[in-house]
């Protein structure tokens, strides 16, 4: 399953600029703020290179990779959750994503104006985190509102729910987004009902400009550090002219190449943003179909199956796993069994990123 991300950030940090560094959909950008007013929606292959050495070694018809999906939304400006800018309205849209990408304004640029007139990473950081945790604040109350009612008349669940609330709601009053916390069971499944925006990692994107990483990038890694989010540097605009430009990845790296980049910001992104959401890659070569698989880190074989189809998980067998570096370093499956490299895995095996997988199902 594609996992999606949901860009925040305050008005002109760069958000449809990004997107369309991730993208390729051209969404509107523009020098003045609130450019962007009704959400941007995209898809983007997740390019990958050793699905494309896997399809090298076997050339089948279609070589499918995994996708992401990203969401662009107008700007939030400070007071956005009491109904200022346009931002707030607008969350509801990201909450379904797995995590945030909150891309943060590095670059100096008196030709594109900045909503408080100085680019200053740790404030802007603090304005938008404060119009997430008091979104997730309306969506908490709303919830307590209902509940207490019911709580009132002795039911007991929506008691002990109305408890675990007060508790998220306290540490959210207090400035403590919700994926800071250490939570009970009961409390993440609260949490998984209700979807909070503050629940959700988040992954800083420094818009650092046609230049490169700067002052104001180091202090986004530095408070990535505090926070135990990730973070990474983009040139926004550059790599959203590329991407535009160049149809595939090999085109757009001999271009970022000019400018010293080895890779594109969707792949570093991606990168990072799956190590964030702890998920790894695994491939298949079944038919006229190569492919790559996301699935969370620690996932078993079954588990793993049941991404590709979901009656795997109950008719699983048997998985007979290679490893892709050994595939390239022997250069054929036949070698690969004759040095009895191809494990026969149970239902127990963790699948490991980079796996190469064939399950056999009853
Ligand atoms: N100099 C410079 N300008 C950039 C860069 N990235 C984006 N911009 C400019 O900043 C302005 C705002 O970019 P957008 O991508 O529209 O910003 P946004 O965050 O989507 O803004 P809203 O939709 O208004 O919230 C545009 O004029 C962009 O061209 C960059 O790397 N360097
Ligand atoms: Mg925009």
């Amino acid at each position: 399953m594609s996992r999606s991300f949901g860009l925040v950030g305050l008005p002109n940090a760069g958000k449809s600029t990004i997107f369309n560094a991730l993208t390729a959909a051209g969404a509107k950008v523009e020098a003045y703020p609130f450019c962007t007013i009704d959400p941007n929606h995209g898809v983007a292959a997740v390019p990958d290179e050793r699905l494309d050495r896997l399809h090298a070694l076997f050339p089948v018809k279609r070589k499918v990779p995994t996708t992401i999906e990203v969401v662009d939304i107008a700007g939030l400006v400070q007071g956005a959750a009491h109904g200022e800018g346009l931002g707030n309205q607008f969350l509801a849209e990201i909450r379904g994503v797995d995590a945030i990408l909150h891309v943060v304004r590095c670059f100096e640029d008196p030709e594109v104006a900045h909503p408080t007139g100085t680019v200053d990473v740790r404030r802007d950081i603090e304005i938008v985190e404060a119009e997430l945790l008091l979104k997730d604040l309306e969506t908490l109350d709303r919830r307590r509102e209902r509940l207490s009612k019911v709580a009132r008349i002795g039911d007991k669940t929506a008691r002990a729910e109305l408890a675990h609330l007060e508790r998220l709601i306290t540490a959210v009053g207090a400035g403590t987004p919700i994926r800071n916390l250490d939570l009970s069971t009961d409390e993440l499944a609260l949490v998984r009902d209700l979807a909070p925006l503050t629940a959700k990692p988040v992954l800083y994107v420094a818009n650092v400009g046609d230049a490169g990483e700067n002052a104001h990038s180091r202090e986004v890694a530095a408070v990535a550090r505090e926070t135990g989010a990730g973070w990474v540097a983009v040139r926004g605009r550059l790599e959203a002219e590329v991407a535009e430009a160049c149809a595939d990845e090999e085109e757009r790296r001999a271009f970022l190449a000019e400018y010293g980049l080895t890779e594109s910001a969707l792949v570093r992104l991606v990168r990072a943003a799956y190590t964030l959401l702890s998920v790894i890659t695994f491939y298949t070569v079944e038919g006229p179909e190569v492919r790559a698989w996301t699935v969370p880190q620690g996932a078993k074989a079954p588990d793993a199956g049941a991404a590709i189809h979901t009656d795997f998980r109950d008719r699983f067998v048997l998985a007979e796993v290679m490893r892709l570096d050994d595939l390239l370093a022997l250069g054929s499956e036949r070698a690969l069994r004759e040095m009895g490299k191809v494990q026969r895995a149970g239902r127990d095996y963790i699948v490991q990123d980079g796996d190469v997988i064939h399950f056999i199902c009853a």
